[in-house]
């Protein structure tokens, strides 16, 4: 199959990164797009990734000499509409993935600036690649990142972007009902109505990836080299749940399930991800197609999350406590949750299933870089979905970490209390139950 020219937008994020080498290794054009903002918003926050991460320059140059193949680099902003113009007209791509985007929900929920500046941000983003490809590439495939959020936690099944609905003794296939639960998962159900739309009137094809949670930090690809890392987000704003709960198991830090952990997600490991988009783009829409893959591999609540990487620890004699905290979010704890995800599987994805390996793997990579490790960042959030994120919401600092100990196999002794323990509001951790 010949390569496609591929843009990816959001390159140098976590999933855009590990997509960008895996379409490169198969053999497709990739240009790398991002206007890096989410560097500037880390430093906005105090966040780091737990593995540090190159320039996109420096990693490009990196994967040239590792794989003997080429990326091409711009930095855009997706909100600037010429350039987008620019780019899609210069490029005429066979098909754009669109990661580009503010993808944190406690930030969209800090306060009215970051609930705006979310919506703008993404749904801008989204409207001028739209527009852009109408009137320079109608037939490219746009595959666009959203949420599993989407649906939120419906008391039925939960189906690949469509219902077949019976009323008043009429029948209909339509979108889902969909119930999101911050305004960063709005954002994305708005762009999955404006993609929509624009299939129907204008003829444009595109797939809406549904994804769950993502973990894990290692493809085929990018553990070829350190210089080739993506990045690994821990912290309570970026950190998604598995990943956080690694760090915290393998620095001896309970981990932090919110409220009573009977939320249950669609999660998958980021080598699934990549694989997912491959499929995907090999496999395109139809012109004037709008279709929805839901891209997960398992559901887990989080309390069962908890207690896998609990399990995994204790097999080489580590002890993990599990702490229930007060739920800074507005979400059920206990539901019914069954989403179907078919359609990827039909296009020939094979899973890689959550196993104590996993978990084992991505702790190592933690013990790599726990110097790194701030144990503030590992503990309760800052951001409340009544309340906002005033108090906790931390001003740009030139941070100094404090290392932490890591607790590795062998090793059964538990962090070192940091000169600031004292200090920290112990009273958040409330007893596991
Ligand atoms: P990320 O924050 O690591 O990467 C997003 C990238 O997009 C960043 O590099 C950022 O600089 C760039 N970006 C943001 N706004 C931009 C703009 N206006 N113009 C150009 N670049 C811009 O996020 P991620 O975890 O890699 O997620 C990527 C996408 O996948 C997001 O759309 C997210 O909603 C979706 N997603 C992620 C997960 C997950 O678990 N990480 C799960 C489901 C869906
Ligand atoms: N949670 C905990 N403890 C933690 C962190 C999270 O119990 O320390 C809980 C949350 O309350 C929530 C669940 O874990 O119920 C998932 O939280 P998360 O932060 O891992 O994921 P979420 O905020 O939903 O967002 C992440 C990505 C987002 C993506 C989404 C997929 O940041 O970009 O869209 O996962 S989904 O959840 O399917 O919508």
């Amino acid at each position: 199959m010949r390569g496609k020219t591929v843009l990816v937008l959001g390159a140098d994020g976590y999933l855009g990164w590990a997509t960008s080498l895996h379409l490169s290794k198969h053999g497709h054009e990739v240009v790398a797009v991002d206007s890096l903002v989410r560097r500037e918003w880390d430093r906005q926050c105090g966040t780091q990734s737990l593995v540090p991460i190159r320039s996109m320059p420096q990693r490009i140059k990196r994967w040239q000499a590792v794989s003997g193949r080429s990326i091409s680099w711009r930095k855009l902003d997706l909100r600037d509409a010429a350039a987008v113009h620019r780019l899609i007209e210069e490029f005429q791509p066979d098909a754009l993935v669109h990661f580009a985007e503010q993808r944190s929900a406690p930030f969209s929920m800090v306060d009215l600036q970051h609930a705006a500046l979310t919506q703008v941000n993404n749904l801008v983003g989204t409207l001028n690649l739209l527009f852009a490809m109408r009137d320079h590439a109608p037939k490219a495939h746009l595959i666009k990142l959203g949420t599993m959020g989407e649906y939120g936690t419906p008391n039925i099944d939960i189906e690949e972007g469509f219902i077949n609905i019976t009323h008043n003794g009429r029948q209909a296939r339509l979108p889902y009902p969909m119930q999101p639960g911050s305004f960063y998962h709005l954002s994305k159900l708005h762009d999955s109505h404006n993609i929509q739309f624009v299939c129907r009137i204008w003829g444009l094809r595109a797939t809406d990836l549904h994804q769950g949670v993502v973990y894990g930090c290692q493809t085929d690809e990018v553990s070829q080299h350190p210089g080739l890392a993506t990045r690994f987000d821990y912290d309570a704003i970026w950190g998604t749940v598995l990943n956080r709960f690694c760090v915290q198991a393998a620095v001896g830090q309970p981990l932090t399930v919110y409220g009573k952990g009977g939320q249950t997600r669609g999660f998958l490991d980021i080598r699934d991800t990549v694989a997912c988009i491959r499929l995907a783009l090999d496999n395109p829409a139809a012109e004037g197609e709008y279709r929805v893959f839901n891209q997960f591999t398992e559901q887990f609540s989080v309390k069962a999350l908890a207690e896998l990487v609990r399990d995994a620890r204790s097999t080489h004699g580590l002890s993990t406590s599990i702490a229930h905290l007060p739920n800074p979010r507005v979400e059920s704890e206990e539901h019914y949750y069954n989403a179907k995800h078919q359609k990827l599987l039909d296009l020939g994805l094979q899973p890689h299933f959550l196993g104590d390996t996993l978990i084992e793997s991505v702790i190592q990579t933690v013990e790599k870089h726990a110097a790194r490790v701030d144990p503030v960042e590992l503990e309760q959030p800052n951001v409340d979905w009544r309340k906002g994120g005033s108090a906790g919401w931390r001003k740009p600092v030139e941070k100094t970490l404090t290392p932490v100990s890591v607790v590795s196999p062998g090793a059964k002794k538990s962090r070192r209390k940091s000169p600031e323990d004292s200090a920290r509001p112990q009273a958040r951790l409330v007893q596991s139950r």
